[in-house]
């Protein structure tokens, strides 16, 4: 895997910072690793290396800022500069440091009005393991909550997703693992792009208005670990969207919840592994229910239309 790596940040806005520390800390259960500035949190998953992955800043409305791949070095980097200005997409430089812990960034702007980063470095706090000699598991208590392994993919929305798939397709090299379709017109729905092994790594969702946020997805061990996180979501009346189940698509095991401020989180286990040459598998609207909801094949009127 070269290119880029994963999706090693999203930056969400929150309406109160003490009820999203509980929900995401105490909760969700993700470790707190860089605190310094007022109105932003800073969290990672328990087996991630770099400083932070998910950013959490008070604001006056849900939803997304922005999103920031993790591309393999600093050639990479120029590499993707040169590419997207060539498609004619601007391209701002962020300097080292206006991230806590990370070097310089690209930011650009995707057709479907999303921000979009990239960036090379990002300072390493460990995943609570020594390298050498690591061991199996950490130190009792560094794993807790919905026990979350990663932040793994993001579900974005917007009236332009089209446009976001050549982007992803020709310039950074993504495959298309998946694609919802209408089997009125065939106009695409959904599209599930993968740059790794995992089915998807970022997906777009056909919605009204740009710019929209659908779900942020976090990676559990098993299935029992699932359960584990719905007996939590039940026991403090964590406000859920879709109780356990599985997708269709990328045949994950799934539950949907919000947090105080609507922002939809998933976590999930399972599903397959995607190759490069891995046929793109096409749902349409027939089987809408099978596609998003395998166990009762029903779709869900909120999970299509709630977004922040
Ligand atoms: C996922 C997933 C839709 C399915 C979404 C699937 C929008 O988010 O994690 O597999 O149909
Ligand atoms: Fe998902």
């Amino acid at each position: 895997m070269r290119g880029l790596l994963r999706v090693g940040e999203v930056a969400l806005r929150v309406f109160d910072i003490d009820e999203a520390r509980e929900h995401y800390g105490k909760r969700i259960g993700l470790i707190e690793t860089y605190s310094g500035e007022p109105d932003t949190l800073y969290f990672k998953g328990a087996d991630e290396h770099d400083w932070y992955s998910l950013v959490l800043r008070r604001a006056d409305a849900p939803g997304i800022d922005y999103f920031a791949f993790k591309v393999y070095d600093d050639a990479t980097l120029d590499h993707f500069e040169k590419e997207l200005t060539d498609w004619g997409i601007t391209v701002e430089h962020v300097e080292a440091g206006v991230y806590p812990k990370s070097g310089r960034r690209l930011q650009f702007l995707l057709p479907s009005g999303h921000t979009m980063q990239l960036y090379a470095h990002k300072e390493q706090i460990g995943n609570g393991m020594p390298t050498r000699n690591p061991g199996t598991i950490p130190d009792e208590g560094y794993i807790r909550g919905m026990r979350v392994v990663r932040l793994d993919h993001l579900l974005l929305g917007s009236n332009e997703i089209v446009a976001n798939k050549e982007i992803f397709t020709k310039i950074f090299g993504f495959g298309v693992s998946e694609e919802l379709i209408s089997h009125e017109d065939e106009t695409k729905l959904a599209i599930f792009l993968s740059c790794s092994t995992k089915p998807h790594d970022i997906a777009f969702v056909l919605q009204p208005e740009p710019n929209r946020f659908h779900h942020c997805s976090f990676l559990l061990d098993s299935v029992n670990d699932l359960y584990h996180a719905a007996d939590l979501i039940g026991k403090y009346d964590i406000a859920v969207d879709i109780s356990p189940n599985r997708h269709g698509v990328t045949r994950g095991a799934t539950i949907y919840f919000f947090d105080p401020s609507g922002n939809r989180n998933e976590v999930f286990t399972g599903g397959y592994v995607y190759y490069p040459d891995n046929p793109t598998l096409v749902w349409d609207t027939t089987q809408l229910g099978r596609a998003t909801f395998s166990h009762d094949n029903t779709p869900r009127e909120s999970f299509l239309s709630v977004l922040t």
